[in-house]
């Protein structure tokens, strides 16, 4: 999975996505992740990207052209349009969902706006996907942009050690994990529930999958509410 980066920080992406699982991924050659400098196909003199409004109004915009012609770089390169992704808090939300089926492509371009925003001609020209990541809002699209790539990053195989954690935590089944133990066997006067020891792997899925359902209900409601109906039309349609 080759992820390209459209931005005015390369440096902040650059350091945020080097460390860790997903570092190892890229050392391993299951991941790319290449950051493009917009500042850098500025015409202008001075490398200035950004000017003010049309119609007036705060702060500034990110001009049109050094946008295209950064995305058109990428583009002419791979001999392809793959999605473009323009983060920002006017689209649908983020979802494992998503993540997983992002996760599909070969290649990605993420489009970080910074300032009030981008010039709309350019959007309307080059993105594929407007996508949020939460009911708040940011300075800019960089730290968007990681969320994504870390969580679609997940989702290619081989990139989690253990296939199998990629699809069995949280969100996968509308559900939260589980709480887990590790050792020693009692700390600060808490042991660990009796069934982990058991090594009884029937009573301990069945204990799992409960406590799964309890915490869902206590903590989002909202996910429980969902996988209450989802399963009703499962067993429905039986
Ligand atoms: Cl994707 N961008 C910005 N600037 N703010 C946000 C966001 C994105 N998602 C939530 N807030």
């Amino acid at each position: 999975m080759k992820f390209y980066i459209l931005t005015l920080f390369p440096e902040m992406v650059e350091n945020g996505l080097h460390t860790s699982i997903i570092g190892r991924a890229i050392e391993a050659g299951l991941l790319s992740i290449e950051t493009v400098n917009i500042r850098d196909f500025s015409t202008n003199k001075h490398g200035k990207e950004d000017d003010y409004p049309y119609g007036g109004g705060a702060g500034m915009l990110m001009q049109a052209q050094p946008v295209y012609d950064a995305w058109k770089w990428v583009v002419e390169r791979l001999g392809r349009k793959p999605r473009c992704i323009y983060l920002t808090p006017q689209g649908p939300t983020f979802q494992q969902a998503m993540a997983r089926e992002l996760a599909l492509e070969e290649e990605l371009i993420f489009l970080c706006g910074h300032y009030e925003g981008i010039d709309e001609r350019v959007l309307q020209e080059i993105v594929t996907d407007y996508v949020s990541i939460g009911d708040y809002v940011l300075t800019g699209g960089e730290l968007p942009a990681m969320v994504m790539v870390d969580a679609i990053s997940r989702m290619v195989p081989g990139v989690l050690s253990n296939e199998a954690s990629g699809s069995t935590e949280s969100f996968e089944n509308d559900l939260l994990e589980y709480p887990q133990y590790s050792r020693p066997e009692e700390w600060m006067g808490k042991r660990v529930p009796e069934v982990l020891l058991s090594g009884h792997h029937k009573n301990i899925e069945n204990w799992r999958r409960e406590q799964s359902i309890l915490r869902t209900r206590e903590r989002r409601p909202d996910l429980w509410e969902r996988y209450q109906s989802k399963t009703a039309g499962e067993s429905g349609q039986k």
